[in-house]
Order: structure tokens, then sequence, then C-alpha cells
């Protein structure tokens, strides 16, 4: 096998190989690339091969060899761990996590002056209000749910993620450099941002967020049990500003969007189109709705200053009785969830949930729906029963689509083009296969799906449940990320990937498009602008070695340089009670040499990466003295890269 990787055989046939043989791979040489599937495997193969635990099941399981890199990068959500996670695909080895809405313990995200100016930014005067009640200055929790790249053109361009706390009403952007969160936005009027996308055509001069939870507009208590004051808020986010552009007041609420690949729509379902309160109440109906928002005249009446302007924003009415050409209502079975763009730039996939069925919209029908005495439900092309419980489609580069059946534990393959037909009574089957996935699927994602570059390479099915598929760790069991190989006629389930609370959606994406990302900050990067500033007023040049305590009546700044295995700065002395910011810059300018700063017993600790500054504030406790060390095993004397801060009595 070895000498078969050497030759350039490409790991999927040895995929395909190692369930065939060894003189399969021999075989069919190192020209082609070959699923399982084609290789006569069936899905029973598969789990046999598995199941019997043989020699083969490394192989057959996704991994990848031991310094080997990954065919993709897969960028995950966390759901209330308020973290991004990188994956490697198809190996489901976890990369990297990147602190977001969370409180990051190693790298000090949610501590530093860095991540807090970011976190404090665009928070509104209620939230600083509702944040100083509980002794705090940011929200260090979050509920992040979607995770999507900025796009050119319709495809992947590597800038950007962009991602949403629905727990605090929040958006934040990651610079794909770095990977570092660079913006959070809170969002006003609206409650609880749950579905979101970017633009994809031109580019993604927009992230579209939905606000899920329906609240009064002015939510201050003059008005709480009157429903009828309550509203729900679509929002367009300046990708570039990362500022609010504007926002569509809607009815019925919203749950997940997309956009299309002209840049003239974007839409959203809803659940909630009754305004209930109560879970009888929301599933009443036998129809709700998806939203279709029309970009040009939205954009026509902002510019024609046709909005109103609330909490600094500019709102445009588009409820059903505004009738405005903001908007169309589309009418779908009860209580619809995934929202999916196909690659073939003109099918919408709405995911029925409740209902057995998909929906599919022809999406160069929508223009249709602005014309006088149109019928709502015109873009309507096809609505294919798939099976119990459908939350959300991918797509491959061969015209199928991959639901997700939450209550039927399955995957179900289908064919776009035949499920359109057999609408148009023709006999045609439109299922092509069903998958058994473990347990309760909610996302599913195959490899640049939602972009123009679609592959029919590999499925990342999110199962919600994961019961008996790992070692019992306790009540709180991980979520089960599964990796179905999709190469072939037949989807063969290769990979179990636990993951802990609670990735909703992944992407994977290919590593020629992260070509801008780095492995040593740039001194000059914007995100200690603020930091950089501080220190020229103090007269401290924190691009060279710097050794200096600097006193501002109760406030002292301690700068310091790292290079390994050592702190430019040995003890330095301070008084209870002062306020302490201590700033360290990283000298080292090696791939992967990161340093820490912790002070012991003050709770505080944080990265210090290869040519970063990073500072933290905090008040020197009771007097003593307190070892600081580097947290980031950096060098063989790295235990030794430490020194003391003497806190002496306030009135000593
Ligand atoms: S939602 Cu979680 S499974 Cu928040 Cu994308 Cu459908
Ligand atoms: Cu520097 Cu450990
Ligand atoms: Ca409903």
């Amino acid at each position: 096998m070895e000498s078969t990787v050497k030759k350039g055989l490409s790991r999927r046939t040895l995929l395909g190989a190692s369930a065939g043989g060894a003189v399969a791979a021999s075989a069919f040489g190192g020209s082609l690339v070959m699923g399982p599937a084609a290789l006569g495997l069936g899905v029973t193969g598969a789990a046999t091969a598995m199941s019997g635990g043989s020699a083969r099941a490394a192989g057959a399981d996704g991994s990848v060899a031991p310094s080997q890199l990954d065919d993709y990068y897969g960028f995950w959500s966390s759901g209330q761990t308020g973290e991004m996670r990188i994956l490697g695909i198809p190996s489901m080895r976890e990369l990297m996590r990147v602190p977001v809405f969370n409180r990051c313990s190693a790298t000090g995200w949610g501590q530093t002056n860095e991540s807090i100016r970011i976190h404090q930014r665009t928070m509104t005067e209620k939230t600083k209000k509702q944040l100083a009640a509980n002794g705090k200055k940011i929200h260090d929790n979050g509920d992040l749910h979607h995770v999507h790249m900025s796009f050119t053109e319709g495809k992947y361009d590597g800038r950007y993620l962009f991602m949403n706390d629905k727990a605090n009403t929040r958006v934040a952007r990651v610079r794909c450099d770095v990977m570092k969160t660079d913006a959070i936005l809170e969002i006003p009027n609206a409650k609880g941002i749950h579905g979101l996308r970017p633009q994809k055509w031109p580019r993604s001069n927009y992230v579209f967020c939905n606000g899920e939870d329906e609240a009064p507009l002015n939510n201050d208590g003059s008005t709480m049990t009157d429903v009828s004051t309550y509203v729900n808020i679509f929002t367009a986010v300046d990708a570039d500003k990362w500022e609010v552009a504007w926002q569509v007041q809607v009815s019925g609420n919203l749950d997940n969007c997309d956009a299309d690949y002209e840049g003239k729509w974007a839409f959203s379902t809803s659940y909630n189109s009754e305004m209930g309160m109560t879970l009888e109440e929301m599933t009443k109906s036998e129809m709700d709705h998806v939203v279709v928002f029309n970009i040009a005249e939205i954009e026509k009446a902002i510019a024609a200053g046709q909005y109103e302007e609330i909490n600094g924003v500019k709102v445009l009415d588009g409820r059903k009785e505004a009738k405005s050409l903001f908007t169309r209502y589309i009418p779908i079975a009860n209580n619809p969830h995934g929202c999916n763009m196909a690659p073939d730039k003109k099918h919408l996939v709405i995911n029925g949930k409740l209902s057995p069925t998909v929906t599919v919209l022809d999406v160069t029908r929508f223009d249709a729906l602005f014309y006088e005495n149109a019928e709502p439900r015109s873009a309507v092309v096809a609505e294919p029963q798939l099976g119990l419980g459908p939350l959300h489609t991918a797509f491959d580069g061969r015209g199928n689509a991959y639901t997700s059946l939450f209550l039927d534990s399955q995957v179900v393959k289908w064919n776009i083009d035949e499920a359109i037909r057999a609408h148009a009574g023709e006999k045609v089957d439109p299922i092509k296969d069903k998958i058994d996935v473990h347990y309760q699927p909610g996302h599913l994602k195959t490899v640049m799906g939602e972009t123009l570059d679609a592959t029919s390479d590999w499925l990342v099915c999110l199962c919600k449940f994961s019961k008996d598929r790992f070692l019992n760790v306790g009540p709180l069991k991980p979520e089960n990320d599964q990796l179905i190989d999709i190469s072939g006629d037949k989807m063969v389930l290769v990979h179990d990937g636990p993951t802990f609370a609670e990735p909703h959606d992944a992407i994977a994406v290919h590593p020629s498009i992260m070509s801008n990302i780095k492995s040593v900050w740039d001194r000059n990067d914007p995100m200690w602008a603020e930091t950089r500033a501080q220190a020229e007023k103090d007269g401290v040049n924190i691009d060279e070695w710097t050794d200096e305590v600097v006193r501002d009546g109760n406030k002292v700044r301690v700068y310091m340089t790292s290079v390994a295995p050592a702190f430019s700065v040995e003890s330095f002395t301070v008084k209870e009670g002062d306020e302490v910011t201590i700033i360290v810059t990283n000298l080292d300018e090696i791939d992967d040499l990161t340093h820490g700063f912790t002070m012991g017993n003050h709770g505080v600790a944080m990265e210090v990466g290869p040519q970063q500054t990073s500072s933290v504030t905090f008040v020197a406790a009771t007097p003593g003295v307190y070892w600081y060390y580097c947290q980031w095993f950096c060098h063989a004397l790295h235990m030794e890269m430490r020194g003391r801060m003497f806190v002496e009595p306030k009135e000593a």
C-alpha cells in the first residue's frame, strides 16, 4: 500500500481498492479515481467490512495516513459551544478551533483587549446596560449554527467566513488569512439571528440574516403580551463594512435562508406564519411560506429614502399587508425548515420537516410572482415525497440532491430533473438511493455543493444523536458527523466522527481556495492597531525588544517581548488594586512558534502567535508574589519561561 501511495495513486482509489483487495488497486492502476460503489461494493459490503473489524477498516473509514494532508478543509459550526471548528475531510480530524462568540481559555479570546474591542465595537447601549447589570463587559457565549464562506461570482473566494449567534442576536466574520474573528455585529431590531447566507453574485456584498424570534420593535416592556405588536426582521449586513445595510419587516417568522446565483433574490423559510406563541399555534395552519426578497426593489427604495430609520437602521415594510414590491410569499406545506439553492443556478429546494416532501422552486419564475394577480405557487416545479422529516438538502455536481430525513434517520439521494418530470406526470422515480445514518440527521454537506464548484466526492451528514455508536461517556453524548462516499451510484458510509455540542452545519472547501492563509502574523496587522496606538503614546516601540513599565495613575502598562524561551521582563511591581495591562509581542518568526502569557491566580491567559501582539487587562489582586508563565510548550526551556509580578499592599 505504502508504495502505491508514492506512485501517485489517490487515497480515494485506495479506499476503493482496500475494499476490493490490493489486487484491484493494481488492476485499476493510478489513472482513475473510483468509489467503492463503482468497484461493485454496495452499502452492505462496506458495513460488513467495517463491523467485521477487518484489517482494511482503517483504509475504508476515510482516514488519511500520518503526515498526509486532507483533500478538503471543513469549516464546522459548533452550535452552543459558540466557536468555529476546522476539520480535515475525509479524515475528519479536528485541525483547529476558532473562538468566535465563546470565551476561550487557551487563546484568551473574550478576554484580551483586542478581542473585547471587536466584541464591543457594535454593541448597543441596551446590551451594555444588560451586561453591566451582570458584571460583564461582553457576552461570552453564543449559539453558532451556520458558517458560510464569502463568494465571488458563485464560488468561494477564501476571504472570509461568516456566522450567526442565535443566542445573542449577533453575526461574526472570521478572516481566512489568520483564521481569527475580526468583526462581530449585534443586529438591532431583530431577535435571534438563525439562518445566515452570503450573497453569491456578483460577490458577497451582503450577508443575509434571519431573525427567528418575534418581539415588539421597541422591546422596552411597554407592550409584551400583545402579539399584534410583534415584528420579524430580515437583515442584510454589508459584508465589507460589517454594519447593517438595511432591514425588511416580514409577516411570520424566519428560519433558514439562501440566495440565488444572479444576485436578484434572497429567500427564507418561515415555520410560524401563524404568529403562534405555543407549539399548538405554530403548527396550526396547513401551509406556512417562503419569503422571496427582491434585492433590486429593496435597494431602489433604500436609495430613494423610502425607509423608516429605527434604532439607527434603515427598515422597509415587506409584510403581506404592505403590498410592497420588496417581498412575495410562496405558500409551502406546514413548518418547512432548510432552504437550499442548487448549483444548477435554477432550483431552490425547501425542506418539508412536518411534511414528507421537499418543494422545488424554479427561481427563474420569481419575476412573474411580482406580476398582478400572479399565482403564488406558480414557481413550484416539483414536490417529491422523500420520507419523514426532511430538514436539509445538499447537491452534487451531477444534478442530484441529498436530503436528510430526521425522523427516518436516513439520507435520500434523488435527481432534481427526474423529480420535475415526475411532477409533470412522467412515470419516473426520482429517488436513487437511501442510506441509514446514525441518528436523526440535521444538515448535510457535499464538497462545495453550495457553489458553482459542486463536486460529487464526499457527503458529510451531521447527526444529532449518536446513542450507541461510541463508548458511553455519560448522559451527555457526542453528536455523530458521518462521512459518506457519494462518488458512485450508491452512497457508502465510511466514517463516524464524534463532535461536541453541537455542530449544526459545515462546509467543505478545496485547499486551492485557501491560498492566502498565513503561518506568521504581519507586524502591521490591524488586529492590534489600537494597542499599537497606545504604545506610541507611551513612547514604546512594540516592534522591537521592549521591557517598559509605564505608570499612569493607578493604571500600569507592562510592555514585554517574548523570544523562546524568555520574556523580556523577568519581574515587575504594582500595587494592590492597580489596573494592570500586559502587552506582549512575540518576536519569534518561526512557523508554529506560539507563546502564551498566563498570570497565575488572576484568571488571565492569552495566545501570542509568531509576530503577534496581544494584550490583556486585569486588576492586581491581594498583595503577594504571582508567577506568570508561557502556557504554549515552545522550547526545551519552556518551563523556565516565566517571571514574577510583585503586588505591594495599597498603603506600602
Ligand atoms: S438549523 Cu440546525 S439542523 Cu439552525 Cu441550520 Cu437545521
Ligand atoms: Cu514560550 Cu512556552
Ligand atoms: Ca406553522
